[in-house]
């Protein structure tokens, strides 16, 4: 490759502010990686109540056809039922068939060279489960009912599996633990559970994963044990919504939800995306952290193979956590989302 093409799809809220922070970032690496051409792309709650419609033709054209990869901010998708509107980053996920989202959260050790408290990664499910959002409501004897469908299936089960084996047999660890809730979900969570497992047996694979050690937890006491002994936990591999929470509380164990990084990845394509949403509360006030799409940035990197950039990247995040003099509120400093920006860019 020459140049790379980068969707940029900043879509909502601060995802506004963060997006741009990132792309900073990308040319900041200047030969590291291919030249990078940015295509601005747009989707989200904004879009759709100026156009009608949260995820534009042109937009997934655009990324089918031209682009390399992507970078996707947050959208602000309202609590209630708005006819004619549904998440574009969930339909970007399906309609790209990025079956994956990983997401590492990995604390930043005080001295270069210590081992951090907690670093795992979260590999989540991320076409089916419940976020195939078949609901109903009906009127039922003593009132409403509502009813949602959860979908989990061999095929997707075993793709997640496969890239969480591959993940897992790659870190020094090695270590898998299957999430779920089989013990009250026997068909369904008992399905993923059984298909995961079944992974290291697959003709393909004869062997290879031979030197990852396999652990299982219920969900909710793993949320629990995540709390209490995060060490334990390496690669976790979860179905969709159970792996969004946990992604989410894991971001408490180290300071920020914007802090945390993910990439939506498939056989095809990959979108780097922050774990966070729109953050209305900060929205227009130039304080988001930037960390966590800088962080995705250099994952999404690192899953193209650009391995050099992807590192200089963390290396420089990390540099800035560890100084602690530079950071956004969330992490209990004043600086804006600029200035946080600006320091990462004197580290590379
Ligand atoms: P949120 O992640 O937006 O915010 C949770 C809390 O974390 C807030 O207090 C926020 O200020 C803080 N926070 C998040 N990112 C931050 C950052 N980069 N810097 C500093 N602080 C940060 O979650 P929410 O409040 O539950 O949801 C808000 C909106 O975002 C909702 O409309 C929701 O649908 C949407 N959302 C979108 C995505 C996505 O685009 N994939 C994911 C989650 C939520
Ligand atoms: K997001
Ligand atoms: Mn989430």
């Amino acid at each position: 490759r020459t140049s790379l093409k980068i969707g940029l799809i900043p879509a909502d809220g601060i995802g506004k502010e963060v997006i741009p922070a990132a792309k900073e970032a990308i040319i900041a690496l200047g030969s590291d990686i291919p030249k990078p051409e940015f295509i601005d792309l747009v989707a989200g709650w904004e879009c759709f109540t100026r156009t009608g419609v949260a995820l534009p033709e042109e937009t997934l054209e655009s990324l089918k056809e031209e682009c390399d990869c992507a970078l996707f901010g947050s959208v602000s998708s309202p609590s209630r039922k708005v006819v004619g509107y549904s998440s574009p980053i969930v339909s970007l996920r399906k309609k790209l068939d990025l079956y994956a989202n990983i997401r590492p959260v990995v604390s930043v050790a005080p001295e270069v060279g210590q081992k951090p408290s907690v670093d795992l990664v979260v590999v989540r499910e991320n076409t089916e489960c419940l976020y195939v959002k078949q609901e109903k409501l009906t009127d039922g004897k003593h009132g409403k009912e509502a009813r949602a469908t959860r979908v989990i299936t061999e095929h997707a089960s075993r793709k997640i599996g496969l890239m969480a084996f591959e993940l897992a047999n790659s870190r020094p660890r090695k270590h898998l633990t299957i999430i779920h809730k089989s013990n009250v979900l026997s068909i369904t969570d008992g399905l993923f559970r059984e298909t995961v497992r079944a992974v290291p047996s697959l003709p393909s694979i004869s062997g290879k994963y031979d030197g990852v050690t396999i652990a299982e937890q219920l969900v909710d006491s793993a949320v629990y044990r995540l709390f209490r002994e995060p060490e334990i936990f390496d690669v976790m591999v979860a179905p969709n919504l159970y792996g969004d929470i946990l992604s989410d509380a894991a971001a408490a164990l180290v300071g920020s939800l914007g802090l945390i990084p993910s990439i939506n990845a498939g056989d095809k394509f990959v979108m780097g995306e922050p774990v966070h949403g729109s953050a209305p509360d900060i929205e227009s006030k130039g304080i988001a952290n930037p960390l966590a799409s800088i962080r995705s940035a250099a994952l999404m990197l690192r899953h193209l193979g650009y391995t050099k950039g992807a590192d200089r990247l963390d290396v420089a995040v990390d540099r800035v956590i560890r100084e602690g003099k530079v950071l956004t509120p969330d992490l209990k400093g004043t600086s804006t989302t600029k200035e946080v920006l600006h320091a990462v860019l004197g580290k590379l």
